[in-house]
């Protein structure tokens, strides 16, 4: 039997976007692989180091890289992270940075727990549209999307247009 080409996707957006709430239902609804790079980092304890400064482990990119790296050759993964340009570009067909207004994410993230200067940190980071540009530069502009992600009707809508996005890409590439 033949197996059935999935893609790979990446959903990438300052903390609180929305990445993991997207991402999660994606994988509900289409039966792909959902992987939260923070999660997988903190299981298989991919870390460099300990950042002082914003009192948080240091990502050991080469090391998620490698663990992640025959899983992405299979297709069929939905990548969920605050970072988008240390990963192989080969490896997604289709790159959605998620975008939330500044008050609806400074909301978020102070109901997380953020305070002080890792809240206005990530809070400059969503203004300066710094992820957006990051994947920018990292992928090919044909590739990367932007979603508005502030509301409940937003992630609906985003849903839907993914989901429709994937059966699309099946038929083109099966
Ligand atoms: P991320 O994975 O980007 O850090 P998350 O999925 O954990 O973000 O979401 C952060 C919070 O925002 C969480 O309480 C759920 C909420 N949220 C996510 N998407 C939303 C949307 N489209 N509308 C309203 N709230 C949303």
């Amino acid at each position: 039997m033949r197996i059935m080409k999935r893609p790979n996707i990446l959903l990438t957006g300052t903390p609180g976007v929305g990445k993991t709430t997207l991402g999660k239902e994606l994988a509900q609804r289409t039966g792909l692989t959902f992987v939260n790079v923070g999660d997988l980092a903190q299981e298989s304890q991919l870390f460099e180091g300990f950042d002082e400064e914003y009192q948080c482990p240091i990502l050991d990119e080469d090391r998620v890289v490698d663990e992640l790296e025959d899983k992405m050759g299979d297709g069929g993964v939905i990548i969920d992270y605050h970072g988008c340009d240390f990963f192989p570009e080969r490896w997604f067909d289709i790159v959605f940075v998620l975008r939330t207004d500044n008050t609806n994410l400074y909301n978020r993230l102070e109901s997380r727990g953020y305070i002080g200067k890792k809240l206005q940190d990530n809070v400059q980071c969503e203004i300066f549209q710094t992820i957006y540009e990051e994947a920018m530069e990292a992928y090919k502009e044909e590739v990367v999307h932007q979603l508005p992600s502030n509301t409940p009707e937003d992630l609906e809508r985003n849903l839907e247009q993914i989901v429709q996005w994937i059966e699309q890409w099946m038929k083109d590439n099966n």
